[in-house]
């Protein structure tokens, strides 16, 4: 007699008890975790995350599955369980792209918050852009602030798209972008990640809006990635909730390297252990005085490094 059959597939969803699988034929299998998982070096509160690809075996019924193997991964983004903790939680994994949804108003997305972001995904190898959302509602302000920070974002190495999910306009744009790709979306509560989704796809019908926000703030429990197949054999993982992103085992020398604009001055600096902030011959300094790092991304940098410094 032989064992069960094992399968391979793609967890599309997690929810804490169970993990959607897709398997390569097409069906849908809740399943459950045997064993235990670790990513070297850290706990993390869920040991397998939407992105992973996995091996199940089917339990008896074969209507639900049993995963025991998670495929090595190409990469994963994390975050700290709660903000004080020391667990980790893997928001998703095998990334293509990351995009920041931004904000001008309504709310207002701060440079603070996405250069956190960039810096979180570039530390984990994830290519990634921002949209700039609600463009039918900025006015003169606005947009001159907006072209500001395309300067900046572009010339750091970031694309970056303006678009409104409403109105629809430069959403073909973002689809195209998207094809074939496994994408993260990620942006404060209110950016318009579900709106965009649903403009990328109507059939899709993540929740908009504030109904959905009263419920979740008064939920106080985590909220889980959601991932959506969108035309063109791609995916969107929509995250909800995220405020923070953990820069979560980076070491303080590896922070200037996630800065694209500063990591190629870096062999520059007179000391090799510059941290960037009052050496000396420091490249990093001088390029700022050079206007070729922008003073926004050099403070969100120094930043960073405050609220480490202050944590150790
Ligand atoms: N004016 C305008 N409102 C938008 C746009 N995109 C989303 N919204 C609105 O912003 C609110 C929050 O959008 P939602 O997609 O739920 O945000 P999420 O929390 O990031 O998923 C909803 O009322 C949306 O209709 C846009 O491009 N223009
Ligand atoms: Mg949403
Ligand atoms: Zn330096």
């Amino acid at each position: 007699m032989t064992g069960p059959k094992a399968l391979e597939g793609l967890v599309e969803k997690s929810t804490g008890s169970w993990i959607y699988v897709r398997s390569h034929d097409g069906k849908r299998y809740p399943c459950k975790v045997k064993g235990r998982f670790r990513i070297q070096g850290i706990r993390t509160t869920n040991p397998v995350a939407i992105g992973d690809h996995v091996e199940f075996t089917l339990l008896p019924g074969e209507e639900e599955g049993m995963i025991h193997r998670i495929l090595p991964r190409d990469n994963y983004i994390i975050r700290k369980a709660t903000k004080l903790s020391r667990e980790a939680h893997i928001i998703a994994a095998n990334l293509d792209h990351a995009y920041l949804i931004v904000t001008l108003a309504n709310p207002r997305t701060s440079t603070g918050f996405i250069d956190r972001f960039l810096v979180t995904a570039t530390g984990y190898f994830i290519p990634s852009s921002l949209i700039f959302n609600k463009l039918d509602i900025y006015g003169p302000q606005e947009l001159r602030q907006m072209e500001k920070l395309f300067d900046i974002y572009r010339q750091a190495g970031y694309p970056c798209y303006a678009v409104s999910a409403l109105r629809g306009d430069h959403v073909e744009k973002i689809s195209e972008l998207l094809k074939g790709k496994v994408n993260l979306f990620a942006g404060h509560s209110g950016s318009g990640k579900s709106e965009l989704i649903k403009a990328i796809d109507p059939r899709l019908n993540p929740r908009t809006g504030k109904i959905s926000e009263t419920h979740r703030k008064g939920m106080h429990t985590t909220t889980f990635a959601e991932m959506y197949r969108i035309p063109g054999d791609g995916y969107i993982i929509d995250t909800p909730g995220i405020k923070e992103f953990g820069l979560v085992h980076f070491e303080l020398s590896e922070i200037p390297r996630c800065f694209p604009e500063m990591d190629r001055l870096l062999p520059l600096c007179q000391y090799s252990n510059c941290t960037h902030v009052h050496e000396p011959g420091c490249a990093v300094k001088k390029g700022v005085e050079a206007g070729e790092i922008s003073e926004i991304r050099y403070n969100s940098y120094l930043s960073i490094l405050n609220d480490r410094n202050k944590r150790s």
